[in-house]
């Protein structure tokens, strides 16, 4: 029986991902991996380390992988603390992903790109043809994944999709590394604690997105019809826009204490030189992309799971 991979199955998509592809494949179909053992995805699960090419090869074999989908990942914020190993993560990973796909004619992969291929000079609003110059190592080997990624299919036939995502939110998994997690620490924090001081300042605005929407986006992406589709691994999409000082009055809301205070640090400069609005009119025509979420509800179903989760009743 063929089998789907994830690799990053532990992280904040992949940790969602893995049972939403259970769900539509089967449990023993998808084939869970990450770099170190994990209570969550349950098994099937093989530590893989992407850079390990061999070891990647074997895993395609013994399992007989017939898509993969590529996570694993260094985001931003720890890219720039060490860019070596981003390069050797995502760029030496995704080129090991896409060539054992070519040799075994595996039927699709599906590896995510981000706002980060956009830098200083982006324009306002961008498509998918806007010149990206991103200024960090992370953006840098995202543009490389997405120049990649059309080779394969130009060169080798091979079907390679992804969508540019915004920041995440999401109460299972926290995030690491990235820029924008502040949108998802502020909700650990309010709850915990009733304060929070963001690493961004009041009025940075970012692109960002629910998990359930971010997880939608993936798989319609990889049910859509080929021969719609404009693009491989540049596709936009868009769902939220907010500022701390918008997410901080919206968590208010909820916990009207709240007490939230700015400290920007180094990742502001990548949080600048990121847009603060995209244009996901291709996604929308192309495989009808629409996402659910808008930032009352994200921020109610937030908290909510998150009290749960967290076990208090305040
Ligand atoms: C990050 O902040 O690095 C990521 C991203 C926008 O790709 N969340």
């Amino acid at each position: 029986m063929s089998s789907i991979l994830v690799t990053g199955a532990g992280g904040q998509i992949g940790s969602e991902l893995t049972p939403a592809l259970r769900q539509r494949h089967g449990h023993d179909a998808v084939i869970a991996s990450g770099p170190e053992e994990v209570d969550d995805p349950a098994p099937p699960f093989e530590v893989l380390d992407v850079t390990d090419a061999d070891h990647l090869e074997s895993v395609v074999d013994t399992f007989e992988v017939d898509a993969i989908y590529h996570l694993a990942a260094i985001l931003s914020a720890k890219g720039e603390q060490d860019p070596q190993l981003t390069y050797e993560v995502n760029v030496n990973g995704l080129y090991n992903v896409l060539e054992v796909a070519r040799r075994h004619e595996l039927a699709q992969v599906i590896v995510p790109s981000t706002i980060a291929v956009f830098g200083p000079d982006t324009p306002d609003h961008p498509g998918e043809k806007t010149i990206l110059r991103p200024t960090t190592m992370y953006g840098i080997s995202k543009v490389f994944l997405e120049l990649l990624a059309s080779y394969y299919h130009r060169r080798f036939d091979l079907d390679v999709r992804g969508v540019r995502y915004p920041g995440i939110l999401s109460h299972k998994t926290r995030p690491g590394g990235g820029t924008t997690d502040y949108a998802v620490e502020v909700f650990y924090e309010a709850i915990e604690s009733g304060s929070y001081t963001y690493f961004v300042r009041e009025d940075t605005q970012l692109p960002m997105m629910y998990m359930q929407d971010a997880i939608t986006a993936m798989l319609d992406l990889a049910e859509a019809d080929e021969s719609d589709l404009r693009y491989r691994c540049e596709y936009n999409v868009s769902a939220l826009e907010f500022t701390p000082r918008e997410l901080t009055a919206a968590i208010r809301e909820h916990i009207p204490d709240f007490q939230a205070s700015y400290e920007p640090d180094d990742r502001q400069e990548i949080a600048d030189s990121w847009p603060n609005t995209i244009d996901d009119t291709a996604a929308r025509e192309d495989w009808g992309w629409s996402p659910d979420y808008d930032l009352e509800e994200m921020v109610e179903d937030m908290i909510l799971n998150l009290r749960q989760k967290l076990d208090t009743s305040a």
